[in-house]
């Protein structure tokens, strides 16, 4: 990556140099715009004096896109390749993208760029589509290839004069260009020689808001939901704009409104209303809308006595359901389904299959071009078998009876979103059928808001995992982009962090789980490191003396995670209910596998899951040359070891340590890292502003005592069994097992309701 700095190495957010807290920027920005640089000076004098008031300003709401204003030597630079800006305002798609160059280039920059009609001066950014714009047309430029989403952007000379053109088959192609340029300069990039060529990888890249009608958010710890059900249609909350912007940011193109554990009022003429005034608020910037759609629908608010998806009159009411809603919503995206799991009801009430319901629907949305998103995320009433077999055990035969208009959707991993999970044995084993990843930006299984746990890791993690179902190199990212198996169907979802908090996500850093998300949908093959370096600059600045420390500590924070919570292969040993902290104890009560001592098995003999060929075997259900990396014990990757075997608590580990002294270790190792983290923060304070300085300090101390929290109870409980001293230089947990037992909290935030 080329980086302009200025002379003492820096680029962070500074306006003509005056010596002021940097977390004056967005303030400063925003009072300053309509002012041109000849009253720089004064205006340096005007914001010296505002710098403590302006701090507040940073609450993190403006997210990656935080245009503030760059160095001066910095700004004159760019300015030079953004002198002029030429681009249509025809539909509201290419309204929205000028509009934000012009934003994004004014805050960068200090002044946006003139506008005009033709190309005048050197430094012209030339915007368009060829239908749109008689100057794109001209340039005959190579836009086949590109699809409907992709755009390039390139240098190049135009009526003499040095340009830069950013264009695309479609308007919507052309807004994700225009982010992306700006994402070049506010990322400190050259603007010279530009060539880039970009499509997404991914058809549907859509967030699954868990979003109740009643404003609550199950898993958010962002606050209420962000849609205003109540004031909808009729009040447009700002915020809704906002939110399209940053997604069409990133490229994401669907949103699924409501929580799939559904309710059917959603589908009401009443709430149709509500969700098309949203829709009409996105598809400006690409986003359509969605819905979870509740199986039982028919019954609950279409008057019929059954929902059976072979009934004929079940069958009419969702063709006709399906008719009016895209009556109101033409681009309406299609329904997303999670039926007969978790109490949800489903075809398999009707003795019908998974197929036969999805497929149901699918011909109700099929002559509108709609998709349904059927959940694999399933396992059984009765409990037969390990829950980690139940979504493959149930779908492989499915596979091929699918309409084409439906995606599988499949969690990372076979039991749920848990801290560390082998990949999903249904990815690749399915060929006739597109799968389409979900993944879980919210962080329930992993410290809620506060714990600072940067998720791409996570994501790269499961993308990068060879199935090896068409031999090596049949990575879970193939699967999903279709290049394995030929589908032209393709999707991820990520089940979003995102609520009423002016933060959008509970707290800064989860921003950068959105992003991530966002950015991995659109090419599943960027590595996660370049994610975080793209999301520090822009969230907070370019110094390097804050970068490179940040990315840093993000990219170690989800290991920490796992070593503090799970180490091992561990998994599930959240609270019941809300899954706020500890308790590995837990058992009894409606299902086994809704318990801890079910999924950690730990006994005086030993500790973990024994899925290989000599317990569950559910190491069968992946191709054979990860069935024998994973089901022989010296074989499987140590992070994985509980998750696939029982070993005793002698069994020596890789560094040669006994598993009791190791888990231990991991333990500590987890707890340490946040106390690193910790020291990395307090030495970015003079480089990072007060308000969010301090919201990020504070949620350390808590992910530190909560970390802490999670290591002393799993050892004072896991000893119990282990009977072993614990190894030199670890610390006994600082109460008794009963002491961490006794803990109760019955309003931890985001537990269903
Ligand atoms: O992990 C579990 C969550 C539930 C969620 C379920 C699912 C929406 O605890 O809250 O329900 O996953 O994915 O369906």
């Amino acid at each position: 990556m080329v980086t302009l700095t200025d002379r003492h190495g820096e680029n962070r957010d500074r306006s003509g140099g005056c010596a002021e807290h940097p977390g004056a920027a967005v303030r400063r920005r925003a009072l300053f715009l309509p002012f041109r640089s000849r009253i720089a000076a004064f205006l340096c004098a005007v914001a010296t004096v505002l710098c403590a008031s302006a701090a507040q300003a940073e609450d993190g709401h403006e997210l990656w896109l935080r245009h503030g204003r760059l160095a001066a030597g910095q700004a004159d630079a760019y300015r030079e390749h953004a002198s002029q800006l030429i681009a249509g305002q025809g539909t509201p798609t290419q309204v929205a993208a000028r509009a934000e160059l012009l934003r994004g280039l004014s805050g960068l920059l200090g002044a946006p760029p003139s506008v005009s009609q033709t190309v005048t001066l050197d430094g012209a950014i030339v915007v368009g589509t060829v239908a749109s714009s008689p100057l794109v047309a001209r340039l005959g430029l190579d836009l086949a290839g590109l699809g409907g989403e992709g755009y390039l952007i390139r240098t190049l000379a135009i009526d003499g004069h040095a340009a830069t053109v950013i264009a695309a088959q479609e308007d919507i192609g052309v807004l994700y260009g225009a982010f992306h340029f700006l994402r070049l300069v506010q990322t400190g990039q050259s603007l010279e020689r530009l060539d880039v060529r970009e499509s997404p990888r991914l058809k549907l890249r859509v967030l699954n808001h868990w979003d109740n009608l009643d404003g609550h958010v199950e898993r958010g710890y962002a606050g209420a939901s962000i849609w205003d059900w109540h004031k909808l249609p009729d009040y447009l909350d700002p915020r809704y704009t906002e939110y399209a912007r940053a997604n069409a940011s990133l490229g994401i193109n669907g949103a699924v409104l409501n929580n799939v554990n559904a309710d059917a009022h959603s589908l009401t003429p009443a709430y149709l209303d509500k969700t098309a005034a949203l829709a009409r608020v996105f598809r400006p910037y690409g986003i359509r809308v969605f819905l979870s759609a509740r199986f039982s629908a028919p019954i609950e608010i279409g008057g019929l006595t059954t929902a059976d998806p072979l009934d004929s009159a079940v069958r009419r009411w969702w063709r006709s359901k399906a008719d009016e809603i895209y009556r109101i919503i033409p681009d309406f995206g299609g329904f997303l389904v999670k039926a007969n799991s978790e109490g949800q009801p489903g075809p398999q009430d009707y003795g019908r299959s998974h197929a036969e319901g999805a497929n149901m629907l699918a011909d109700a949305l099929a002559p509108h071009g709609g998709t349904v998103m059927w959940r694999a995320f399933v396992y059984s009433h009765e409990e037969p078998d390990d829950r980690a077999k139940q979504a493959y055990t149930e779908f492989v035969p499915l596979d091929g009876k699918f309409r084409s208009n439906v995606l599988v959707q499949v969690k990372n991993g076979a039991v749920d979103f848990q801290p560390r999970e082998p990949f999903h044995p249904l990815f690749g084993a399915m060929p006739k059928t597109p799968l389409m990843m979900e993944f879980q930006i919210t962080k329930e299984y992993l410290g809620f808001a506060t714990h600072l746990v940067y998720l791409g890791p996570l994501y790269e993690e499961t993308l990068r995992s060879d199935t090896y179902a068409r031999g090596k190199g049949s990575t879970v990212a193939k699967v999903i982009d279709g290049s394995l198996d030929g589908h032209t169907l393709t999707g991820i979802a990520g089940v979003a962090n995102i609520g009423a908090d002016r933060n959008w996500s509970g707290s800064h850093f989860d921003q950068a789980n959105w992003y991530a998300y966002g950015r991995m949908a659109w090419n599943p093959d960027l590595p996660a490191r370049a994610i975080a370096e793209e999301w520090v600059r822009m969230t907070f600045s370019n110094d390097r003396r804050l970068v490179g420390p940040v990315v840093e500590m993000m990219m170690g924070s989800r290991q920490a995670a796992v070593d503090y919570m799970t180490p091992l292969g561990l998994h599930h040993l959240m609270a019941r209910g809300h899954h706020y902290g500890p308790a590995p104890w837990v058992e009894g009560g409606p299902r086994a596998d809704w318990t801890s001592v079910y999924y950690h098995r730990a006994g005086k003999d030993g500790i973990g899951f024994d899925r290989s060929a000599h317990g569950s075997n559910a190491v069968a259900q992946y191709f054979p040359p990860v069935a024998r990396e994973f089901g022989d014990v010296h074989r499987v990757p140590e992070d994985l070891l509980l998750w696939f075997h029982h070993v005793p608590w002698d069994y020596k580990t890789r560094s040669g340590r006994p598993l009791w002294d190791e888990l231990a270790y991991r333990y500590e190792r987890g707890v340490d890292y946040v106390g690193t983290m910790q020291s990395t923060w307090d030495g970015l304070e003079p480089y990072v502003d007060a308000e969010r300085y301090a919201q990020v300090a504070a949620f350390l101390r808590i992910q530190e005592r909560e970390a802490q929290w999670w290591r002393d109870a799993s050892i004072a409980y896991f000893q119990t069994f282990s009977e072993r001293p614990l190894p030199p230089g670890i610390a006994p947990s600082a109460h008794s097992l009963d002491y961490y037992k006794s803990l109760d909290f019955p309003y931890a935030p985001g537990d269903g309701r």
